[in-house]
């Protein structure tokens, strides 16, 4: 007789074995432990991508949006209600790529909220091209004669955008990883942590043991989180030492939703619409 078994998030993931997203779920899990958060609080949003897959795994809310689009779909969920916790995960050609316009502009708005990037310097869901992160010179499916562009520097945008926290984690320091998604999430803002991922299958240049080689902690350095030219050059660090940590922290800019006067009191969500006459709206779109 066949036994049927239910899929769920203990006995199914859709990852390679030893895959980078692996670490960063794990210290996400860990994060919203230790922070003690209601799961009907918590939002993840997702674009597309290998890594699209991670709100499938936790058990909060998710919303695996549209490629490049979930920082539009978590400002929506945050508008309608800014008392949930948001977290929004992309990948680096998901956000850094067709999704780069929405990355700067949620800089730049300051909405309370953490993104958290995979950043494995590829497109892996679809097996392997050139993504805005691979080094100059690359040899991928998309370029058999090598990369000839630049990357992108996301830090360094993040900073002179307007993101207010600014961080760059590993996934294979998952303890690391863990405080920095703690801290983020404890600062009023819109927070970015670009974490550098392993992807075995079609990065196999930049691997746990060549990461392991090659970054170390601002912690151990003296470098000052709340000098905004100084996180810039340290953004710009881009040799063969890799700085993890975090890079800008800022509490004087204002969020956006504390800006707004209508969701002062209580989020749209809450509010009493019963005698909101909407028909004219209805009948104009429907
Ligand atoms: C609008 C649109 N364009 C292209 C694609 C095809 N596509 C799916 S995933 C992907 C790249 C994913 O790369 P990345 O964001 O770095 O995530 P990874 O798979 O590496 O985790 C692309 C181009 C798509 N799904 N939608
Ligand atoms: S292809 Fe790469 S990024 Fe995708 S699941 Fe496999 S190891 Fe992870």
């Amino acid at each position: 007789m066949a036994t049927v078994v239910e899929l769920t998030s203990k006995n199914f993931n859709q990852w390679c074995p030893g895959c980078g997203d692996f670490g960063i779920l794990t210290a996400f899990k860990n994060a919203i432990s230790q922070l003690s958060l209601d799961p009907k609080d918590v939002l993840m949003v997702s674009g597309i991508g290998c890594f699209g897959k991670i709100p499938h795994y936790v058990n909060v809310y998710g919303i695996e949006a549209l490629h490049g689009r979930a920082l539009p779909v978590a400002q929506g969920a945050k508008l309608a209600n800014h008392n949930l916790n948001v977290f929004v995960f992309l990948g680096d050609g998901d956000g850094y790529g067709i999704g780069y316009g929405h990355f700067v502009h949620a800089c730049r708005r300051n909405m309370d909220m953490v993104a958290i990037v995979h950043h494995n310097e590829v497109y892996a869901l679809t097996t392997g091209q050139t993504s805005p992160t691979s080094p100059k010179g690359w040899v991928t499916k998309s370029t058999p004669n090598g990369n000839l562009e630049l990357p992108v520097n996301p830090l360094a945008t993040a900073i002179v955008s307007g993101a207010t926290f600014v961080a760059r984690g590993y996934a294979g320091d998952i303890k690391h990883l863990t405080d920095l998604i703690i801290a983020a999430h404890n600062h009023k803002g819109f927070a970015v942590i670009d974490v550098l991922q392993p992807c075995v299958s079609f990065n196999p240049q930049h691997s746990y043991q060549w990461y392991q080689q090659h970054v170390y902690k601002l912690d151990d350095s003296n470098h000052n989180k709340r000098d905004f030219i100084e996180a810039v050059k340290k953004a710009s660090e881009l040799g063969e030492k890799i700085p993890i940590g975090i890079f800008y922290e800022t509490n004087d800019v204002p969020t956006l939703e504390e800006q707004i006067p209508q969701i002062k009191e209580k989020p749209l969500v809450k509010q009493d619409i019963s005698n909101v006459d909407i028909s004219d709206l209805l009948q104009r779109y429907l």
